[in-house]
């Protein structure tokens, strides 16, 4: 399927921070490795006038979602910390560019990066109606933000070379994309994307 960008795209980053890649907290296996192809998809939407968001998780040091705290993690993007930091080969336009952090409150968590912030708000202001979604975990907080906005109504392109999962059991990365899939979505490639 062939997409040529339109006034009415925006691309999504999902938590490319240091923490989710190799050698961090919660790593996510080859989460560098996209790193390369999303740049391509963030140097194409800049030099097209396209927003490009880009969340990160920005936990507070006893976040809910931590062992010992209640949660399932181990601790992680901790606020102001360098594992929080988004990876340093990650490009990031300095125009038109978001930073939408999600997570940030101790007892509330968001594997979406619609929950408990202004991200719609941002693309609604700015009249766009898809959204082309990249980043990590493609089990957690990629599904979720993607099934988010389809549920806000948007158009949600999933960009298959730029997505990494932690497949904490076996298989989860796949189901997440047919789950995806059969709530609408559209998984695409760099090849397919003018
Ligand atoms: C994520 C686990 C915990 C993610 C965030 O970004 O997918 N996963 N917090
Ligand atoms: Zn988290």
């Amino acid at each position: 399927m062939k997409v040529k960008i339109n006034d009415f795209d925006a691309l999504i980053v999902v938590d490319m921070q240091n923490d989710f890649m190799p050698g961090g907290a919660l790593p996510v296996p080859e989460g560098d490795k996209i790193i390369p192809v999303l740049n391509e998809y963030i140097k194409l939407f800049e030099s097209n006038g396209n927003p490009v968001f880009f969340t990160r998780d920005w936990h507070p040091e006893n976040h809910i979602s931590f062992k010992g705290y209640g949660g399932i993690w181990p601790p992680h993007c901790v606020q102001d910390t360098k594992g929080a930091e988004f990876h340093h080969d990650l490009y990031i336009p300095s125009d038109n560019k978001f930073i939408i952090s999600k997570g940030y409150s101790r007892d509330f968590d968001a594997y979406s990066g619609f929950q408990g912030t202004i991200l719609n708000e941002l693309l609604k202001e700015r009249g766009i109606k898809r959204i082309f979604v990249g980043g990590v975990a493609t089990d957690y907080c990629v599904k979720n933000t993607v099934i988010g906005g389809l549920n806000l109504g948007y158009e949600a392109f999933v960009l298959e070379d730029g997505i990494k999962g932690v497949d904490v059991n076996p298989g989860d990365s796949e189901k997440a994309i047919n789950y995806m899939l059969s709530k609408g979505a559209v998984l695409i490639n760099k090849n397919e994307v003018k």
